[in-house]
């Protein structure tokens, strides 16, 4: 049984809140990133916070560890409770990332391997499972492992073992489906199968259902 994780990649304002609300009861946690912070600030944060529901922070952090801790810093006063960092910066960016989080009472996530079929150049293979063991031993919360590739997020679930979470992306648009990962997985990351749908709400009490 896997959580529904939104993926709120929309600009503005006005189409975040339509689609949160569309969508409310069916989410366990809404994912913002780059596209909807840029185009609205931080503040947006606190908006979709209303609605009672965790929000984390995909700013896939990938810089020096004092730069990593400030990013944290904001992150976690704007309300979000997570954020997810790459991890190939090496272990002492990532623990900044992981205590930055824990200080402020949140969660933190790892990239291992990507969804995306350029992940194959870098962000897969050895290289993956090399930093799913960094996450484990940095005390991080979870890892962010593929569903485009159910077989690698199988390994990397061996890797971590049973007490971390993993989230997969790559449902819906990217061409996976729910029940490839389920079962290896905590939760399934979904963006615009949900929000370009013509009824979001719909969709994302669909993929909420697949997913149990
Ligand atoms: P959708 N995302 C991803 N693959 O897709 N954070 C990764 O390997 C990863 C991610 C994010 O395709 C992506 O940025 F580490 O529209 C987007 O926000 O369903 C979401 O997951 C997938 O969106």
């Amino acid at each position: 049984m896997a959580e529904l994780l939104l993926a709120l990649d929309v600009k503005g304002r006005e189409e975040a809140a339509r689609v949160a609300l569309a969508c409310e009861g069916e989410l366990d946690a809404i994912k913002i990133g780059y596209p909807l912070v840029l185009s609205t600030g931080l503040g947006i944060v606190k908006e979709l916070a209303k609605a009672n529901i965790p929000i984390i922070a995909d700013f896939k952090v990938a810089d020096i560890p004092n730069t990593n801790a400030l990013i944290c810093e904001e992150v976690f006063a704007a309300g979000c409770s997570g954020i997810i960092t790459h991890a190939f910066c090496g272990s002492d960016s990532l623990l900044a990332i992981v205590d930055g989080a824990h200080d402020h009472g949140g969660s933190a996530f790892v990239v291992c391997e990507m969804s995306h079929p350029g992940a194959l150049d870098f962000l897969s293979g050895a290289n993956a499972e090399r930093m799913a063991k960094m996450a484990k031993e940095s005390g991080a919360d979870g890892i962010i492992a593929p569903a485009t590739r159910p077989d690698r997020t199988a390994v990397l679930r061996s890797v971590i073992g049973g007490s971390m979470k993993i989230y997969s992306p790559g449902v819906g648009a990217q061409g996976a489906q729910p029940e490839d990962v389920k079962k290896y997985v905590d939760g399934i990351i979904v963006g615009r199968a949900i929000y370009e749908s013509a009824d979001p709400g719909k969709a994302a009490h669909e993929f909420r259902v697949r997913a149990l």
